[in-house]
């Protein structure tokens, strides 16, 4: 063992090596950082986390102990930092100046946390945050710059730290494949890890009804793909609670009033078109690349529809405690409302089919107000260009739009009528992609000309890279106050051609390209797009996400680590 003083007299003495690493091996990388004599020092097997007591924190800080004195991550490009000095880091003390602050948007997430330079005695860690769930940011970055068995952490380590987007979200289709409440928490603690904040649950489609509610218990029953393909109350509540746990909001989404072909099985009276497949008998969809069983639309005009939708808005209410409530409204086919007899009496007294939506609007939007949410509406409540609603019905007080048809221009049309935006354009942020292209109106498939009712589900453009992901700005070519009203943005997995099987690798590492670019920006202090500098930093996040039990896809082959660039 040195002694203290012959440790700070060798610190000084020792020359910097020119291999030693300018950056810290964080991802996302923080907003600033400093490490300007790159050592290491040892943590001590009796670690001591010293903080305020809070439920969600104090869960956080075992699970974080447990992970740094266990996790033995050896790093793929190693440290070249020498020596390791004594005495090892025995405590971390976290200072939280606000206790009570809940997890909503917006909600304080910076922090600040020192490592010890090597060599003093009584070495102390801290971390200081304004609250808990900044806290929490704060353990994830100090867990990050743990490496090897023993444990050893980067010393001389300041950093000063707090995201750039509000905003940070995934979003998951639980209707067309089903995922068991394992997977959805194996996300959640991953997304935790990303800095990433808010699990947009997009429960229920056309395919399946998966969640049980109390007032409503048949649509599940009936909608369903299965008992055993359901999420109870208590399914909820865990993720709820895991959620809390991890820093992470859960937005429930119940889509209407498309997209809702599965509420028929226990209502066929409020559904149109619900089993009217868009393509004519004879002509299935040869491959069903994404098979939509006819989307079903809510009929606005029974008075059923609203007593059932009512129902399922106050049990979705009560099951998830988060302000924002996101109530679909994407995908309006005017098809669809225009096969059913009831709704084309409606249409032969002039009447339109946006009014129908606006009639749909203003029948449940109120009630959603009415019970204290924000509520997000898909873009084409808005933006389609057949069926919309006036913006005089849409309060941006009360509404938040989220794009995902074509990018800036569209985020552009939201910010600049006075709404606030989730940014997830498909073009970018859609990472479902498993097979191949949109075949489209391919006539491979001798579809008959003028039967073109929309694509009929789900199609996948070509591949998203994680460069891709990386350096797409979510305000571009918005001015400085437009650019305020974009909260952040949101990466999907929509399941026509996901599930269980590849829900890691479909989301990670894409999703932590998008969670860096949101965090702290996509450029360096000179205003450059910084990917090629992330590209090992994220090799060596998805190994240490992998070791952590997320199976990430690779980024490049093992041969890059030995033949650095
Ligand atoms: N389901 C729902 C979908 C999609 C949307 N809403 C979707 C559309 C186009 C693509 C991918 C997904 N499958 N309910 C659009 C928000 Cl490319």
């Amino acid at each position: 063992m040195f002694s203290p003083i012959l440790s700070l007299l060798l610190f000084s003495i020792l020359p910097i090596s020119s291999s030693t690493q300018s950056t810290i091996n964080v991802w996302p990388i923080p907003t600033t950082f400093s490490w300007p004599h790159p050592h290491s020092i040892l943590i001590s097997p009796l670690l001591t986390i010293s903080s305020p007591k809070q439920t969600y924190l104090t869960s956080a800080v075992n699970r974080y102990r447990r992970q740094i004195l266990t996790e033995k991550h050896q790093p793929r490009a190693p440290h070249v930092i020498n020596p390791t000095f004594t005495p090892s880091l025995g405590t971390l003390t976290l200072t939280v100046y606000d206790l009570q602050a809940p997890l909503h948007h917006g909600v304080n997430e910076s922090y600040t946390l020192s490592i010890p330079a090597g060599g003093r005695t009584a070495a102390v860690a801290k971390i200081t945050a304004e609250t808990v769930w900044g806290a929490m940011r704060g353990l994830e970055t100090f867990s990050q710059l743990v490496w090897g068995d023993p444990p050893r952490i980067a010393a001389g380590v300041f950093v000063s730290d707090a995201p750039v987007f509000a905003h940070r979200g995934v979003l998951l289709d639980t209707s067309r494949n089903f995922y068991e409440v394992e997977d959805i928490l194996r996300l959640i603690g991953a997304m935790s890890w990303n800095k990433m904040n808010v699990f947009h649950w997009h429960i229920t489609d056309s395919q399946s009804f998966p969640i049980v509610l109390p007032s409503e218990p048949d649509l599940a029953k009936k909608g369903s793909y299965g008992a055993e393909m359901e999420y109870s109350v208590e399914d909820v509540k865990r993720v709820v609670e895991f959620g809390l746990e991890h820093g992470v909001r859960v937005m429930p989404e119940i889509d209407m009033p498309a997209h809702t072909g599965s509420w028929a099985e226990a209502y066929p009276e409020i559904v149109s078109c619900a089993h009217m497949f868009w393509w004519p008998a004879g002509y299935a969809w040869a491959d069903r690349l994404a098979a939509e069983p006819g989307t079903g639309q809510l009929n606005p005009l029974k008075p059923k529809t609203y007593e059932v939708i009512k129902n399922v808005i106050k049990d979705v209410a009560t099951m998830f405690p988060e302000p924002f409530y996101h109530a679909g409204n994407d995908e309006v086919t005017p098809g669809c409302w225009k096969a059913d007899p009831s709704i084309q009496t409606f249409l032969a007294n002039n009447g339109t089919l946006s009014q129908l939506l606006e009639i749909f609007v203003n029948s449940t939007l109120p009630y959603i107000v009415s019970l204290n949410r924000t509520v997000v509406y898909w873009e084409d409540v808005f933006l389609d260009a057949d069926v919309n609603v006036r913006a005089s019905l849409l309060p941006p007080e009360n509404i938040i739009l989220q794009t995902w048809n074509n990018g800036p221009s569209n985020t552009k049309k939201i910010v600049s009528s006075g709404y606030r935006a989730i940014v997830s354009s498909y073009d970018f942020y859609y990472l479902d992609c498993g097979h191949g292209e949109w075949l489209g109106n391919n006539t491979l498939y001798e579809q008959p000309p003028g039967t073109d009712q929309g694509d009929g589900g789900s199609w996948c453009g070509p591949f998203k890279t994680w460069q891709l992901i990386y350096n797409y700005d979510i305000t571009y070519g918005l001015s400085e106050e437009e650019a305020k009203l974009v909260l952040g943005g949101e990466v999907a997995l929509w399941s026509e051609q996901a599930d269980p099987t590849v829900l890691d690798s479909r989301i990670w590492p894409r999703a932590s390209a998008m969670a860096e670019a949101l965090w702290s920006g996509n450029r360096d202090e000179t205003g450059k797009k910084r990917y090629p500098e992330a590209t090992d930093r994220l090799n060596e996040w998805r190994h240490r996400m992998v070791s952590r039990g997320v199976r990430a896809e690779p980024i490049q082959p093992l041969w890059c680590e030995k033949n650095p660039g």
